[in-house]
């Protein structure tokens, strides 16, 4: 048995290539990237695995789900709310089942350190009705997500794991095993999936979602005698600890208080594990990340009588954000753990556009084009752009989720709102704006999309893009784009007069508008750019040290915001 190094999220990749998967589908998004990257570097040394950004969510589940059902193994990653996009596919191959071993990895950000919302993916998975594990620290990753694929095709369901940001990227060692398949080739199922299962017509449906109701108790019995579901009986006051909540309170107490302690990993819920607990105990402290999908089970409409139980509703710990050793030590009310080091004088440093980025110069155009026209709407979308919400610019009324942007720029302009601009990314226009823009055109909606085309995925740390320059205009020309109202400009402030001048145009023409801005993230620029100052120099580059990292400005600053 050999010892890594690993993230949460590279514990969950390594044990992926070790059940044999010969596919891994994502698309980016933090805290759940590294998964698919960490795939993806293995693949590109040693193939054997299909490994390559999706379009979005969906497209990533469904190309999962293909895999499955042609017999290989598949891991399919994402963020949060990457399941919300892939939730159809998700919860129809609940009915469905899957051949070969099916494993969708979501990770969940309480705290949203860099998403638009802190939702609960197990209450996705209770929704589909599909079991759930959830580890409490990186060797539970890694083991949990080995068992994943062996239950998937046991149970003949998609299996999720849900990581939570503080898991996702934390480093700790892992003791891993031999692989799956001793030769390396990725592991197959001979058998032929049911033809009739994958067809979900209403009578195949029916049929199947009786099959999945007739599962159910098989997966509470499964989760009851999970060796990972953890019941000490002890003092009279308990706890129940999931996924990282389980780390903070074995932190916490250190020895402190004569608590019975039950950890849960796996869900559907060990329904006796929790009885004897109850049973057992006057008080119950529940302590999990996320929503309180524990607690309202237990106190359900009417309480427990005779039964005090502390947790996110009732109280004692917050019902937003993320757990910590500190929170759950005050809700026990015992010491304080003691810290390695105490970080105190750490400046607020608030994300911002790095200096040379071509959206600064976007926003300038935008904001200079609608300057007079108090009642312009800009909408926008997830990314980098996002930024253009902040003074100076201010050019951002809008960001809900992926692709937006245009649908809701549309019903604005349907409401009669003008001017009507939208703000969009190469790549969110790819995973999720050219539907809503196909409807834009058929209508000739009176608005102007300005697509921000920096050729990469920066916001999530420079992935690669499905379609920037000319096939990006070669796409909107197939959305039925013409040269009447397709325009091109490039961000720089050597064209700022002349950008502005496009916008003004495009906004006073009175039917859809749609103009690229077309110039690369200056990160992209830095793969190629000269290491130093004088090399910069010599190469003819501005030598201009960026005020945050000193790094010159046309090899871009280093502390390019990563997230979302
Ligand atoms: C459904 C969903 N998936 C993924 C993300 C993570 N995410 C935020 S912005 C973004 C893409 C940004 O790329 P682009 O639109 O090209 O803008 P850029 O950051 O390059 O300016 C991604 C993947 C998200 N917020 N929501
Ligand atoms: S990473 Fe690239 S796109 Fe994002 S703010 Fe910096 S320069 Fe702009």
């Amino acid at each position: 048995m050999k010892t890594e190094l690993l993230l949460g999220d590279e514990a969950v990749a390594l044990a992926a290539i070790h059940a044999g998967i010969g596919g891994a589908y994502s698309y980016p998004g933090t805290p759940a990237t590294e998964i698919f990257e960490f795939v993806h570097e293995y693949a590109s040394e040693h193939g054997g695995i299909a490994a390559r950004w999706s379009a979005n969510e969906k497209v990533a589940y469904e190309e999962a789900l293909g895999h499955s059902y042609a017999g290989g193994r598949a891991i399919v990653s994402m963020k949060h709310v990457g399941l919300n996009v892939a939730a159809d596919p998700f919860i129809n191959s609940a009915l469905t089942g899957v051949n070969g071993g099916l494993v969708l990895v979501v990770c969940d950000d309480p705290g949203m350190h860099s998403s638009q919302n802190e939702q609960d993916t197990r209450c996705l998975a209770d929704f589909a009705k599909v079991p759930l594990l959830e580890p409490a620290n990186q060797q539970d990753a890694y083991d949990l997500t080995r068992e994943a694929f062996a239950f998937s095709e046991q149970i003949g369901l998609p299996i999720v794991v849900r990581m939570t940001t503080r898991l996702a990227h934390s480093r700790a060692n892992v003791r891993v095993r031999q692989p799956d398949s001793p030769d390396g080739q990725p592991v197959r199922r001979q058998t032929a999936p049911d033809a009739n299962a994958w067809t979900l017509v209403p009578s195949n449906a029916r049929r199947r979602f009786r099959h999945l109701l007739t599962l159910q108790p098989k997966l509470i019995e499964w989760s009851a005698a999970h060796p990972k579901n953890e019941l000490t009986l002890a003092g009279r006051r308990g706890l129940i600890a999931s996924g990282i909540g389980y780390n903070y309170v074995r932190e916490a107490l250190a020895g402190h208080g004569d608590f019975s302690l039950l950890r849960i990993t796996t869900y559907p819920l060990p329904v006796e594990l929790i009885r004897s607990l109850i049973d057992h105990c006057d008080e119950i402290t529940i302590l999990e990340e996320g929503y309180p999908f524990i607690e309202r089970q237990l106190v359900g409409l009417l309480g427990l009588p005779g039964k005090t139980i502390r947790g996110k509703l009732s109280g004692p710990l917050p019902p937003d954000g993320e757990l910590n050793p500190d929170i759950v030590a005050a809700a026990l009310g015992v010491p304080r753990p003691a810290h390695a080091a105490e970080l105190t004088d750490l400046s607020n440093r608030p994300p911002q556009l790095c200096r040379g980025c071509p959206h600064i110069d976007t926003f300038k155009a935008l904001v200079e084009a609608t300057a007079g026209a108090g009642s312009a709407r800009l909408f926008s979308d997830i990314g980098c752009y996002t930024l253009g919400v902040l003074p100076p610019y201010r050019a951002v009324h809008s960001c809900v989720d992926m692709g937006a942007s245009i649908a809701m720029a549309h019903g604005a302009a349907q409401a009669g709102a003008y001017p009507v601009v939208c703000t969009i990314g190469d790549s969110t226009f790819t995973h999720s704006g050219m539907t809503p823009l196909i409807g834009a055109v058929r209508a000739n909606a009176d608005m102007t999309v300005l697509i921000l085309d920096n050729a990469i995925v920066a916001m999530t740390g420079g992935q690669e893009t499905m379609a920037a320059g000319q096939k990006l205009l070669d796409l909107l020309r197939g959305l039925g784009l013409t040269d009447e109202n397709l325009h091109v400009i490039e961000p720089l402030p050597k064209n700022h007069r002349q950008n502005v001048e496009v916008i003004r145009q495009a906004i006073a023409h009175r039917g859809l508008s749609v103009i690229v801005a077309q110039r690369e993230c200056i990160h992209n620029r830095r793969r190629e750019a000269p290491a130093t100052p004088a090399a910069a120099a010599a190469a003819g580059a501005v030598v201009d040290p960026c005020r945050t990292c000193g790094a010159v400005s046309e090899a871009g600053c280093k502390l390019a915001p990563s997230g979302s």
